[in-house]
C-alpha cells in the first residue's frame, strides 16, 4: 500500500485506532523511504518531510501519530548519505511497530492483574491495549463478563463484541446512553486513549468522560490502557489537544438533515475526562496516577520537537 493510500484509510476510518494508526503511519513512511528513487539526500529529506505532513493532517486528535512519526524520523538531519538516511527510517520504523506491539503486550499485564475473578468490566469504543487486559484475564483462567457501549455513530462496540464473543466472553452489550444505569453492574472499567496531557487528562473516544463521572459517582476504578507514545508532549508547551469533529452525515444522513434547516448536527468523536476521574493511566513502563504524565513524557518522550526535522529552506 502506498503512503497516500494508507493516508486515505486513516482519514476514513478503515485504519482505526489509536495504536493502529501509529504502527501503520511508521510502516507507511519505512515503505516510502524505501521506494523513493534515488535523487540526492536533500530531495529525500524533503520528500520524507511531505509524506509526514501528508500523514499528520489525516486525523488531529490521536498523539500517537505525530509521536510515531517523530520517532521515526527522529535525528534523520544528521544522516551524511541517502542510504544511510533510508536505513536510519527503515530501522527506527521497525523499532517502533515491535515496541508498539510490546507495549500492548506489558499494558496487557498489568491489566489483566487488576482484574479479579469474578469481575464484570465495563469498556467504550474498540482499544486494542484495553482489549488486550481483558482477554488475558480470561487466558489466565479468571471468570470475568464484559459490559460493551454501541459507540454511535460509528459502532466501534460492534467491533469490540466480536472480539469479546470470539474468546468466549460473556458481554452484555448497551447503547451508549445506557451506561449509567449499568455502572452498578460493573466492578471496574478500562478505557483505551488517543491522547495524555500534561495534567493528566484522557482524551478518548466521545463518551469516555459520562462514563468516568458515572463511575465516580458510584466508587468504581477507572483504568485506561496507554502506551506511552500516547502521552502529548506538546501540552507540555501550553498547546491543547484537538478534538476531531468528523461530518453531520455520519449522525443524521443529509437528505433527513435537508428537512431539518433549524437543526445543526454536531459530532465531536473525542471527549477529555479530567485526572480527577481516573485512578490508574496503565503504560507499558508501568501502571501510573494521571500526576505522573509529566514524569511520563519526560522519561519516554522528550518534548523538544524542534529537532525531528531538517529545517525548512
Ligand atoms: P487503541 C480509538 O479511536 C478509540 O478512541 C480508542 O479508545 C483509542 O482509539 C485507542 O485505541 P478511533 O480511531 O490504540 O476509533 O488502544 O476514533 O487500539
Amino acid at each position: 500500500m502506498s503512503l497516500l493510500q494508507t493516508a486515505e484509510q486513516i482519514k476514513t476510518m478503515q485504519i482505526r485506532g489509536a495504536g493502529k494508526i501509529a504502527r501503520e503511519a511508521a510502516a507507511a513512511l519505512r515503505d516510502h523511504a524505501e521506494n523513493l528513487p534515488e535523487h540526492g539526500l536533500s530531495v529525500f529529506f524533503s520528500a520524507m518531510e511531505d509524506a509526514a505532513d501528508i500523514l499528520l493532517a489525516t486525523r488531529p486528535t490521536a498523539v500517537s501519530l505525530p509521536n510515531a512519526v517523530h520517532q521515526v524520523l527522529r535525528g534523520l538531519s544528521s544522516a551524511k548519505t541517502e542510504e544511510e538516511a533510508r536505513t536510519l527510517v527503515k530501522n527506527q520504523a521497525d523499532a517502533f511497530i515491535t515496541s508498539s506491539n510490546e507495549a500492548v503486550r506489558k499494558i496487557a499485564e498489568i491489566c489483566a492483574a487488576r482484574i479479579k475473578d469474578g469481575m464484570t468490566i465495563m469498556t467504550h469504543c474498540n482499544s486494542k491495549a484495553a482489549l488486550a487486559g481483558i482477554l488475558l484475564a480470561k487466558e489466565q483462567g479468571k471468570t470475568i463478563s464484559v459490559i460493551a457501549t454501541e459507540v454511535r455513530p460509528w459502532n466501534q462496540g460492534r467491533l469490540t463484541i466480536q472480539t469479546l464473543n470470539d474468546h468466549e466472553i460473556p458481554t452484555t452489550y448497551i447503547v451508549d446512553s445506557a451506561v449509567r444505569t449499568f455502572m452498578k453492574e460493573a466492578d471496574l472499567v478500562i478505557v483505551g486513549a488517543d491522547a495524555v496531557t500534561v495534567k493528566g487528562a484522557v482524551v478518548n473516544k466521545i463518551g469516555t468522560s459520562q462514563i468516568a463521572l458515572a463511575a465516580h459517582e458510584a466508587r468504581k476504578n477507572v483504568l485506561v490502557a496507554a502506551e506511552t507514545y500516547k502521552f502529548a508532549p506538546q501540552t507540555i508547551l501550553g498547546k491543547h489537544i484537538e478534538i476531531e469533529e468528523r461530518p453531520a452525515s455520519e449522525v443524521l444522513p443529509d437528505d433527513a438533515a435537508e428537512k431539518l434547516p433549524f437543526v445543526t448536527v454536531r459530532n465531536p468523536v473525542f471527549d477529555v475526562t479530567p485526572a480527577r476521574y481516573i485512578d490508574l493511566i496503565v503504560t507499558e513502563a508501568g501502571a501510573v496516577p494521571p500526576e505522573a504524565a509529566y514524569t511520563i513524557m519526560q522519561n519516554h518522550l522528550g518534548f523538544d520537537m524542534k529537532d525531528y526535522f531538517p529545517e525548512k529552506s
